[in-house]
């Protein structure tokens, strides 16, 4: 049986309102199977079974870290921080460069309309097309599409970070964001992302626990479109709707949250590559605009704790949602999604027994 859809009006489509998965209100109870995601071999195109994309696309089989990397990862002072600011910035060396290097060489080829496996559909999360060198880009699951961008977003130091951040033994993908900004000056707000909490957009996630890494591939100061975080804004209430990423005033919502009582303190993550940023699920976040001339390129990588499963969610107005990815994954014995589907939410990260 098909899920019914009610399609939201033209105003509010993922591409004016919803950036991410956070796209339909689904009618009904999901039945989905999974989906064939097709690997592409030179012009052919190969159906793929489960087994053979597991094999294929799994590319992390042990979880070891090198003296050299647990030297990386956070102290129990910085967990402590992350626990009561929201946020994180790794040490520098967290990506090696190669591995970046390797990821513009994938993007480069993403923009160029390659794919080394193709989802199976086309709507319905955030997936700007075509590209052109004015108009900022957001493309979410590339990870799932091009093997350079699956190998830095599966990196297991990234896990391993995670894991300590949110006191967690596991860590899998949930879903990714490659983010492309022109720089401009003359139209600067263009090249804003909005203030949002990545959390309000996962409502049928069941952990709070959901974590994000902000991997950009190159230096990032102040001009060039820094992520920037409201400290500790994780611990306050009533984030369920802050899904504004489209929005390019972000003084209308300082201004709001001010005039609420909220101590609004705005931190810009200014990195070095190779250095990277976390933020809380419910961390309410942004960017500025990129007036650096130079263009911006970076990878959201959205993770789930090993805990995370679906929950039925409704929204205020009592509307059933549910998001992008549970059209993915396979699903349970019981019918619901199946967010350790290793073959679209891969383990980045489990503790060694
Ligand atoms: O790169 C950006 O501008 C936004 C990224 C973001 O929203 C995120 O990392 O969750």
């Amino acid at each position: 049986m098909r899920p019914e859809y009610r399609s939201l009006p033209a105003s509010k489509t993922p591409q004016n309102l919803w950036p991410r998965s956070y796209s339909r209100i689904r009618v009904g109870r999901c039945c989905t199977s999974l989906p064939a995601l097709r690997l592409v071999t030179g012009t052919e195109l190969q159906e793929l079974d489960t087994t053979k994309l597991i094999n294929q696309r799994s590319i992390v089989t042990e979880f070891i870290l090198s003296d050299e990397q647990r030297d990386l990862l956070p102290s129990e002072a910085d967990v402590q921080q992350y626990e009561a600011q929201g946020y994180y910035v790794s040490k520098e060396g967290v990506i090696p460069d190669w591995l970046i290097e390797k990821a513009i060489h994938g993007s480069e080829r993403y923009y160029r309309g390659e794919r080394d496996a193709e989802l199976p559909l086309k709507t319905g999360y955030s997936n700007t097309v075509p590209v052109d060198d004015t108009t900022p880009r957001n493309n979410e699951f590339v990870s799932l599409q091009i093997n350079e961008l699956k190998e830095l977003a599966v990196y297991p130091l990234i896990g391993a970070i995670a894991a300590k951040l949110t006191r967690s033994s596991a860590i899998r993908l949930l879903d990714d964001q490659l983010i492309w900004k022109p720089s401009s000056v003359e139209n600067a707000s263009n090249t804003i992302t909005g203030w949002h909490a990545d959390r309000a957009y996962w409502g049928t996630c069941s952990s709070d626990k959901l974590t994000t890494t902000w991997i950009p591939f190159h230096d990032i100061d102040i001009k060039r479109s820094p992520l920037v975080v409201m400290a500790g804004s994780h611990h306050w209430n009533g984030l369920q709707d802050l899904r504004f990423f489209n929005h390019k005033n972000l003084s209308d919502l300082e201004d709001r949250l001010r005039a609420e009582g909220k101590n609004v303190e705005i931190v810009p993550m200014t990195l070095k590559k190779g250095q990277v940023s976390f933020h809380h699920g419910w961390t309410v976040h942004a960017s500025f605009a990129n007036t650096s001339g130079k263009p911006r390129t970076s990878l959201a990588v959205h993770l789930q704790d090993g805990e995370n499963h679906y929950r039925p969610f409704r929204n205020a107005r009592g509307e059933e949602i549910h998001i992008f990815d549970e059209k993915l994954c396979r699903t349970l014995p019981n019918g619901d999604p199946d967010f350790a589907d290793p073959a679209v939410f891969p383990m980045i990260w489990s503790e060694p027994s």
